[in-house]
């Protein structure tokens, strides 16, 4: 299978992150990259597909944001990487608001999420790896990986989250409809709810989003993701959330993913994107589950066993001594 990766991915690494009301070390770090590709042949760089598949996403005011945030930090005399403390309740309209504090509240909803000297090159060329890898299955591969970093999932159309900047699945997926393909859908297996992605496509009624993931009833991002949210007006219907309860192992976990595909299935999609976050592994220091390397293995067949290109989004995994394995047992799921 072919993989996606650009070095530039590498320019975003923040310090620190609040996390349980403590500062700790970040857990999304550039060597999680490296332990993957590590376990992997080779990989094919990004192609440079410019801003337009990335607006046909994001509002560009949130873009222009990411894009000065660190640069106007510094600006207002402060160090390090830049992160928000007022996150708004009230429903956000267009404020004219100066101060980077209250633009960093605004286009966010945690204080995990910093914003670091490199990021915008990087979370541009993850956007750019994904759309790489569309590019191959456009041309005929059944399977590509994109190694994208930062992740996606929880970023939305003009706010970032979770470690996420731009919505890398979001993005492809979209690019999709003008590369030939008709229906798309997205199936979400990071151990977090994709609440981006969800938000993105909720009133879309032609692109299915699925997502099993924690409960959020006790795990991140809390405010998403619960089983009666199914999409908003016309896109009622469009969306299936399978929440699982902390320690699910993989027996449970890939009965919910038989009916999970069973449902993709049902709308005959021409193209599944995957956002796969290796965070379901028993060996996540931030996550709960309890799948093991064979059960990765197993959920990869299923999810290629009805026959529909897949391309594969990296999101989640911080288990980062296991991570290039888990990745590339996972990955062997889709051949084997
Ligand atoms: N420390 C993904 O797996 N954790 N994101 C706690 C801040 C947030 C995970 C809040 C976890 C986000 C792509
Ligand atoms: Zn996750």
């Amino acid at each position: 299978m072919k993989v996606f990766f650009d070095t530039r991915q590498n320019d975003h690494a923040p310090a620190r992150e609040m996390h349980n009301g403590a500062w700790m070390p970040y857990s999304e770090q550039p060597s999680r990259a490296a332990a993957i590709l590590n376990q992997l042949a080779d990989f094919c760089p990004a192609r440079d597909h410019g801003i337009d598949p990335i607006l046909a996403v994001h509002d560009r005011a949130y873009v222009d944001f990411l894009k000065v945030a660190h640069a106007d930090w510094l600006a207002a005399g402060r160090e390090g990487d830049a992160i928000g403390y007022t996150f708004p309740v009230v429903a956000r309209r267009p404020l004219r608001l100066d101060r980077i504090d209250a633009r960093l509240g605004a286009y966010s909803y945690d204080a995990g999420t910093p914003i670091a000297a490199g990021t915008w090159d990087a979370a541009y060329w993850s956007a750019q790896t994904a759309l790489s890898a569309l590019d191959a299955l456009a041309a005929g591969e059944r399977h590509a990986f994109a190694l994208c970093r930062p992740p996606g999932h929880h970023a939305g159309r003009d706010y970032m989250g979770g470690y996420c900047y731009l919505n890398n699945a979001a993005i492809a997926a979209e690019a999709a409809r003008s590369q030939g393909f008709s229906r798309v859908a997205i199936l979400d297996v990071d151990y977090h709810h994709g609440n981006g992605t969800q938000d993105i496509f909720a009133e879309d009624a032609d692109t299915f989003f699925c997502s099993i993931h924690a409960d959020p009833s006790t795990d991140y991002p809390f405010y998403w993701g619960h089983a009666d949210e199914d999409g908003i007006g016309a896109g009622r219907g469009a969306t299936l959330n399978l929440p699982l309860p902390r320690g699910t192992g993989g027996e449970n976990y890939l009965a919910v993913l038989d009916s999970a595909m069973a449902a993709i299935a049902a709308r005959t999609p021409d193209l599944l994107v995957l956002s796969f976050g290796a965070d379901t592994h028993a060996s996540d220091p931030i996550c709960a589950f309890d799948l093991d390397r064979d059960d990765f293995r197993a959920m990869a067949r299923r999810i290629a066993a009805p026959g529909i290109p897949v391309l594969i989004v990296m999101e989640g995994g911080y288990a980062v001594d296991d991570l290039g394995h888990n990745v590339s047992a996972f990955l062997s799921g889709f051949t084997a």
